[in-house]
């Protein structure tokens, strides 16, 4: 699924412009015949078709744009859950989708009434009440317009992930994911001297065996559960649904401002319930006192590579 390819869901007074501009272009230039009350009426009938088809297609779209869960891997239901309001979502869809109900119906109407109408000035005044009951339908949907776009936005920033074999990179915020990210895959994603550099899930691929492989960096985490963050809440369902192999990355220097022990209980959280491969990072500005001391099992990045392999 691509979110970020998904287009801004056009809002109320967009729309309206649009349709009735489509409308009055299109009444300009077309040539009508017919007696005088005839013209008038084919006139009028186009510029009803006209803003008719042009709402109609645009709402479509987004109906047919937005991700339909029912296709989505579990991974995407269960981040959708946590960072939208999946009852408002379905609300929306369900806006829309009666919107254009409304729309049909209306057009309709006012179709029939034109075509009845005797009086030519008559006809133009019915195009204007049929713009005004369309204007008055996008205003009640305007709300789930709203909610739609704002929805996308977020839905844009979800990482685009692959079903492959996935290597996860985790550890607290500031002790080098992204960088480490970038080392083995190649990616350009930004990496900073300060935590919370990585607001969403980066992705880089890798080729191990022939085959390619997913790594993710997922943001920092403070490991709280009772307090996480949307972003947080993210990186966990990372590991939980996507990582097969979790590289976890420990500072030792000092610089990340998180504490050995506060590392090593981190680690300790991961449980059994996925191969975890520690790794020692900044070991260019760690005291070798420190790494000496340090008990915890860990690898190198060959090393790692190595075992992925076997695991693959
Ligand atoms: N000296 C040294 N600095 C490093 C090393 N790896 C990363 N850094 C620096 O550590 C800082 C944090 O690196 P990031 O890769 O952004 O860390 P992160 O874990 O992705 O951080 P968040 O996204 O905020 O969680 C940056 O200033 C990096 O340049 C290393 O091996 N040695
Ligand atoms: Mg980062």
């Amino acid at each position: 699924m691509n979110f970020q390819k998904l287009t801004p869901v056009p809002q109320k007074k967009e729309l309206l412009d649009l349709a009735f501009r489509k409308a009055r272009l299109k009444g300009v230039q077309k040539k009508f015949v017919g007696n005088w009350l005839q013209k008038i009426r084919y006139k009028e009938n186009l510029k009803l078709d006209i803003v008719k088809d042009t709402l109609v297609t645009r709402l479509m779209k987004v109906l047919q744009e937005f991700p339909n869960t029912m296709d989505l891997n579990d991974f995407y239901v269960e981040l959708i859950k946590l960072t939208l309001d999946y009852v408002e979502l379905k609300k929306s869809f369900g806006a829309l989708d009666w919107a254009i109900k409304q729309i049909g119906k209306v057009h309709r109407v006012h179709i029939v009434k034109v075509n009845e109408e005797k009086e030519g000035a008559k006809v133009k005044k019915i195009t204007l009440q049929y713009y005004g009951r369309i204007a008055s339908i996008l205003k009640q949907i305007n709300p789930q317009l709203k909610y739609l776009e704002q929805s996308r936005k977020t839905l844009r920033k979800f990482p685009a992930i692959k079903e492959l074999f996935t290597v996860c990179l985790y550890g607290f915020p500031n002790v080098g994911k992204t960088t480490i990210l970038n080392k083995l895959t190649g990616t350009k994603a930004k990496v900073a001297a300060y935590s919370f550099t990585t607001k969403s899930i980066n992705a880089g691929y890798m080729k191990l065996n022939d085959t390619k492989v997913q790594v993710l960096d997922v943001p920092g985490t403070l490991a709280r559960k009772d307090k996480m963050n949307d972003i947080e809440l993210q990186a966990e369902l990372v590991l939980n649904e996507v990582a097969n192999v979790v590289v976890y990355i420990f500072d030792l220097s000092g610089a990340s401002g998180y504490s050995i022990k506060n590392q090593e209980q981190l680690l300790q959280n991961l449980g059994k319930k996925r191969k975890v491969f520690p790794f020692v990072n900044k070991q260019d500005i760690t005291d070798e006192s420190l790494l000496k001391e340090f008990t915890v099992k860990h690898y190198t990045l060959e090393e790692i590579k190595a075992e992925v392999e076997k695991l693959m």
